[in-house]
C-alpha cells in the first residue's frame, strides 16, 4: 500500500496529471481512496461501496466499473452477492464475511497476523490456517528454516 501510494504522489509531480489515489484490497475486503483534493488523507469504505451508484472518492474512481470490472452476473441458486461486490463473475467479499457469495459472516484472522512471520495466512469460513513460506517448515504458527 505505500508503494502505491508513493508511485501515485510520484505520478503526479511528474506529469502534472490528475490522477486519484486509489487502492483495492480484495484479500483483506477493503478499498481506499483520496476523499478530497489532499492526497493525505485517504479513506477506507467496504467492498460493498463499489459500483454501488454513488460516489465515494473524489473523482469516483469507486464507480469506473469497466476499470473495475464490476459485473452483474454473481447471483448464484437465488443467493444474491450482498456483503460484497461482484468483480468479474466473482463475489468479493466485505471484511466480516464469507462464503462463495458473501452470505456467512466471517472473521477475517489473517488480519491479526496470528501466523510466523515466514508464514502465509489464509482465511477460511470460521478458522483460518497458516502455510510456511518455502523453505522453512512447521506448522504455520511456528516455521523454522530447513
Ligand atoms: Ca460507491
Ligand atoms: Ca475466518
Amino acid at each position: 500500500t505505500n508503494a502505491q501510494l508513493s508511485a501515485s504522489r510520484k505520478h503526479v509531480g511528474i506529469f502534472g496529471l490528475k490522477h486519484e489515489v486509489f487502492f483495492l484490497n480484495l484479500e483483506d475486503g477493503y478499498f481506499g481512496c483520496q476523499v478530497n483534493e489532499s492526497t493525505d488523507y485517504l479513506q477506507l469504505y467496504e467492498l460493498s461501496k463499489l459500483c454501488d451508484g454513488t460516489s465515494d472518492c473524489y473523482m469516483g474512481s469507486d464507480e469506473l466499473r469497466n476499470k473495475l470490472k464490476c459485473t452483474n452476473d454473481c447471483d448464484k441458486d437465488g443467493t444474491a452477492c450482498s456483503n460484497g461486490v461482484c468483480l468479474d463473475g466473482q463475489c468479493h467479499c466485505n471484511d466480516g464475511f464469507g462464503g462463495c457469495n458473501c452470505q456467512v459472516p466471517d472473521e477475517n484472522e489473517c488480519k491479526y497476523r496470528p501466523c510466523d512471520v515466514f508464514a502465509h495466512c489464509t482465511n477460511t469460513l470460521g478458522s483460518f490456517t497458516c502455510t510456511c513460506f518455502p523453505g522453512y517448515q512447521g506448522d504455520g504458527l511456528h516455521c523454522e528454516g530447513k
